[in-house]
């Protein structure tokens, strides 16, 4: 693994800063920095999976990630074309609290120019639909990060169907154990990997 990634495994703070203040004085982009981040985070995973770390462990790689991200968001904010595209609302469903993900997709939509009604963490189907009647939005993006928030996401997507506003919403799902099979499962239309592909897959809806 890379160095950053290694001392965010580390949860070596400064050590992460200064690498982060490096990449950014020599160039390299906002998001091949989050890239090696996410490298690190998944390390952190797997540590507390293996209970090697500890829930105060996760926390402080999650704040550290935060702090990073307040160095990138700046960054970000200023790489992206602006052009008024359109509506996404977006939230992280409910029973999942994690957010950094989701807040970086919201970054990136905004300095794309997509105007982004972001409903925060542990939402409820019912304020999703609610959000999407008032705000018109073609696309609605769901992050998970827990197994067990799968049914969550079924259970919003087929709020937004009883709703009738299924044909209307182009629903994408997203977050890092996310794959084709939950998509499948949970009816939505697509599943992005990533804050990029994601990205380019609402920019395609609304072409
Ligand atoms: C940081 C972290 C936390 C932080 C979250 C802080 C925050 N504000 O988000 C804290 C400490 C609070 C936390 C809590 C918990 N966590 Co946690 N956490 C993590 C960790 C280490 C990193 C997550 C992260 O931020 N990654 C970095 C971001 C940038 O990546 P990302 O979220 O995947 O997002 C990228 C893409 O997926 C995509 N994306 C994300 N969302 C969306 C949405 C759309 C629409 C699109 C297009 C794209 C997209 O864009 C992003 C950028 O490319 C992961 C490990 C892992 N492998 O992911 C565990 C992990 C997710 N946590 C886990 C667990 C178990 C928990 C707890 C239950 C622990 C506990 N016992 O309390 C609680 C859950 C509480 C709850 N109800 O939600 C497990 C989940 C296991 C599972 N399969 O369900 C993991 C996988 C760790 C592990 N290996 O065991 N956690």
């Amino acid at each position: 693994m890379a160095e950053l990634a290694d001392a965010l495994r580390d949860l070596d703070e400064n050590r992460v800063y200064d690498l982060v203040d490096q990449k950014i004085d020599q160039g390299v982009s906002a998001l091949a920095i989050i890239d090696e981040c996410n490298a690190g985070m998944v390390a952190v995973g797997e540590l507390f999976s293996e209970n090697t770390y500890f829930l105060s462990q996760l926390m402080f790689s999650a704040n550290i990630l935060q702090n990073v991200m307040s160095r990138l968001e700046p960054i970000l904010e200023g790489t992206q074309k602006k052009d008024a595209i359109g509506k996404v609302v977006i939230g992280t469903v409910n029973g999942d609290i994690h957010d950094i993900g989701k807040n970086i997709v919201v970054t990136l939509l905004r300095g794309c120019g997509f105007e982004v009604i972001d409903l925060g963490v542990g939402v409820p189907a019912e304020k999703f639909v609610e959000a999407l009647k008032e705000s018109g939005a073609g696309v609605l993006g769901l992050s998970a990060l827990l197994s067990t928030t799968y049914p969550e996401m079924k259970h919003v997507v087929e709020a937004v169907n009883q709703a009738g506003l299924r044909e209307q919403v182009k629903i994408i799902i997203g977050g890092a154990p996310v794959n084709e099979q939950v998509r499948q499962f949970t009816g939505a239309d697509y599943y992005e990997e990533d804050a990029v592909t994601g990205i380019n897959r609402c920019k395609d809806i609304y072409r």
